[in-house]
């Protein structure tokens, strides 16, 4: 990636908004999407997992839905875990985990796209650099009930670590971040952070994203 891509994406990635229809409680997703642009959001990831997630063609129609709704802001779309989907409706990127197909894989399917790869060791990341990863996710950095199988949270200890050895790729923060703890994930070296539940299940999304937008 040049050094201008990988600039657009760090500033993208200042506060990245992860959403599925099982992470909305009352609200519909396209409104919670709506209003977390309203905030302030600068990228969006489309993660339609765990009970209770859609599948085949609804997942496909919500995805498209939010997909619309992000091109008419200018709001960059990523499709997790799902390349044929992302390719099916021309998403702007894909991000993948450890579990999921190789990054070599997906980098060779996916062409230019933006290819986030979450990573837990230096090992991974030197990995995930190699094979074509344009920023990682890392996390998660405090403890969360959003994702059953995460690990254990880490704090921001592989984040401070990349950057002493002076990686310089777009770094995300993930697990369990508030308004409140997301300085020290951005203090540690991260381009910014991402959160489910911090947006989809505030009373307002809006001032919640408008929150974690005002983070340096
Ligand atoms: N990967 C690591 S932690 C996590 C994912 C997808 C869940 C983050 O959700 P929340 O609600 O912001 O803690
Ligand atoms: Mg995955």
């Amino acid at each position: 990636m040049t050094t201008i891509l990988s600039d657009n994406l760090r500033k993208a990635l200042k506060v990245y908004f992860i959403m599925g229809s099982v992470n909305c409680r009352n609200n519909k997703p396209s409104e919670i999407l709506k209003e977390a642009i309203v905030g302030g959001i600068t990228l969006f990831q489309f993660r339609e997992k765990g009970e209770g997630a859609l599948k085949g063609v609804e997942k496909n129609e919500l995805a498209k839905e939010l997909q619309a709704i992000c091109r008419n802001h200018q709001i960059p779309f990523i499709v997790n875990d799902d390349i044929e989907l992302a390719l099916a409706i021309d998403a702007d990127g894909v991000h993948i985990g450890q579990e999921d197909e190789s990054v070599e894989t997906v980098r060779k399917q996916i062409g230019k796209k933006i290819l986030g790869v979450s990573v837990h060791t230096i090992e991974e990341a030197q990995g995930a650099i190699r094979d074509g990863a344009d920023y990682f996710g890392i996390g998660p950095v405090f403890p969360t009930t959003t994702k059953l199988d995460a690990k254990a949270s880490q704090g921001t200890k592989l984040i401070e670590a990349l950057r002493a050895k002076g990686y310089t790729i777009p770094i995300v923060g993930i697990g369990g971040i508030t308004a409140v703890n997301a300085p020290s994930v951005v203090e540690a070296g991260a381009d910014g952070v991402s959160v489910i539940t911090a947006i989809s299940q505030a009373d307002s999304p809006q001032s919640a994203a408008r929150d974690l937008s005002r983070i340096k």
